[in-house]
C-alpha cells in the first residue's frame, strides 16, 4: 500500500496483502491449488519451491493478519488447534507453561494428553489476578498463555500487566484473541508475544472453513513457525486461506454489527426472568468490567448465561429457531451451545465444577441477523422453560 501514515484498521482488512494480482489486475487474492512450482534450474526459482513450505495464497493471508494484529508476520494452520500445537512444539521436555485455567476445552486435552507425555509441564490458574501468574512461574517455566475473554466464561486477564511479569522473568506471553478478534483487542500492542486464532471464528466469519494463526512480534518466532510448517506440515489449504482474505475484508464492518447485537442481546437476557446470571463483559456487574473498557475497544458479541440446570438448558436449546444449536462461533449466524456436552465435554466433570461451568449454562454467539428476531426467538425459547 502506498500510504504516507499507517492506514485503518478496515482498510487493512482490505488491502494489506491484498494488492491487485500483478499478473492481471485481480481484485481477489488468486487461489494458487498447486503443490509445486517449476524451477528455472538447480536452486533457481521465483521464490517458491514446494506448498507445504510456502504458497502465493498462503503468504497473502499471512501477511494481511499479521497487519491486522500489529505483528510483524503471521503463520497459519489447518485449524486453531494446529496453531496451539505449533506454540507447544516450539518448546522443548521439561518446559513448563503457565495456562489460564478457563480455556476452549481442545487446549487443555491437547496439552495433558498428548504434550504431557513428552515431558512439557502444564499449570493451570486463575490468571484474573495477575499476581497468581507470578506465583505459578517456575525455573523451567518458558511460556504463559491465556485467552482472554475466556472460553466460556468471558473472564478477562490484564495482558500489559502480565506481559510485564512475563517479561521481567523473560518469559514469552501467548494470547488466544479468537473471541475479540483483532479489531477490538491487539495483544501484541499490549505487550504480548504472540497471537493466536482459531481463523474458524469471526476471522474467516461465515462458518465455511477451519483455520488457525500465530501472529509473531519477532521474527526469530516466524521462522521457528516456518520450520514448523515444513517440518511437520500442518499447513492451510489454498482454498481455505482465500475463504480467509474474503471474510476478513468485511471483518470491521461484522465486527460493528456483532458488538451491537451482542450489547443488546446481553442486556435483554440480564433482565430476563428464566435467566441466572450473565457473562459478558459490556455489563456493568462483569468484574472486570473497567478492564475491559481499558483493554478492548468493544465488548463482542460472546455471552454466557446461567439457566439453572441441564434440563432447562436442554428445554429451551431445543426450542430455538432463529438461532442455531451447534458447537462454533464467530459466524455472521447467531450459534448457541451447551459447553458442558459440548466445547468442555473434555474437562469432565470434575474439571468443569472446579472453574464453574454448570451444567445449566449456555453460551451464545450473537450473530448479525436482524437483533429484534434474535430478541423475539431467545424470548420464546426461555419462555419454553
Ligand atoms: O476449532 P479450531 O479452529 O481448531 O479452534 C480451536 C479453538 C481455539 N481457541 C478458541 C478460543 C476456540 O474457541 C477454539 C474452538 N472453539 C470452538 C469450536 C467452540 O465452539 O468454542
Amino acid at each position: 500500500m502506498k500510504h504516507a501514515r499507517k492506514p485503518g484498521f478496515a482498510t487493512r482488512a482490505i488491502h494489506a496483502g491484498q494488492e491487485p494480482d500483478p499478473l492481471t489486475g485481480a481484485v481477489s487474492v488468486p487461489i494458487y491449488p498447486t503443490s509445486t512450482y517449476v524451477q528455472q534450474g538447480i536452486g533457481e526459482h521465483k521464490g517458491y519451491e514446494y506448498s507445504r513450505v510456502t504458497n502465493p495464497t498462503r503468504t497473502r493471508l499471512e501477511e494481511n493478519l499479521a497487519s491486522l494484529e500489529g505483528g510483524v508476520t503471521s503463520r497459519v494452520f489447518g485449524s486453531g488447534m494446529a496453531a496451539i500445537n505449533a506454540i507447544a512444539s516450539m518448546l522443548k521436555a521439561g518446559d513448563h507453561v503457565v495456562c489460564g485455567n478457563d480455556l476452549y476445552g481442545g487446549t487443555p486435552r491437547l496439552f495433558n494428553n498428548v504434550w504431557v507425555n513428552f515431558g512439557l509441564e502444564f499449570s493451570y490458574i486463575d490468571t484474573t489476578d495477575p499476581r497468581n501468574v507470578e506465583r505459578a512461574i517456575r525455573r523451567n517455566t518458558r511460556l504463559v498463555y491465556i485467552e482472554t475473554p475466556t472460553n466460556p466464561l468471558m473472564a478477562l486477564s490484564d495482558i500489559a500487566a502480565i506481559a510485564a511479569i512475563c517479561h521481567k522473568k523473560k518469559l514469552e506471553l501467548v494470547v488466544d484473541n479468537t473471541f475479540m478478534s483483532p479489531y477490538f483487542q491487539q495483544p501484541i500492542a499490549l505487550g504480548a508475544d504472540m497471537v493466536i486464532h482459531s481463523t474458524t471464528k469471526f476471522l474467516n466469519g461465515h462458518s465455511d472453513g477451519l483455520g488457525g494463526v500465530v501472529v509473531c512480534s519477532k521474527p526469530e518466532q516466524a521462522e521457528k513457525l516456518a520450520f514448523l510448517q515444513k517440518a511437520a506440515g500442518a499447513i492451510l489449504s489454498p482454498f481455505e486461506c482465500w475463504l480467509i482474505l474474503r471474510g476478513v475484508k468485511t471483518l470491521a464492518a461484522r465486527m460493528q454489527i456483532h458488538d451491537r447485537n451482542g450489547r443488546i442481546v446481553a442486556d435483554f437476557l440480564a433482565s430476563h426472568k428464566r435467566v441466572k446470571k450473565v457473562f459478558y463483559p459490556g455489563l456493568k456487574d462483569h468484574p472486570q468490567h473497567e478492564l475491559a473498557q481499558r483493554q478492548m475497544s468493544g465488548f463482542g458479541s460472546m455471552i454466557t448465561f446461567e439457566t439453572g440446570s441441564l434440563k432447562n438448558a436442554n428445554k429451551m436449546l431445543k426450542a430455538v429457531r432463529i438461532c442455531s444449536l451447534g458447537e462454533s462461533l464467530g459466524g455472521v449466524e447467531t450459534l448457541i451451545s451447551h459447553p458442558a456436552t459440548m466445547t468442555h465435554a473434555a474437562l469432565g466433570e470434575k474439571g468443569r465444577k472446579e472453574i464453574g461451568i454448570t451444567d445449566g449454562l449456555v453460551r451464545i454467539s450473537v450473530g448479525i441477523e436482524d437483533v429484534d428476531d434474535l430478541l423475539e426467538d431467545l424470548d420464546q425459547a426461555l419462555n419454553a422453560i
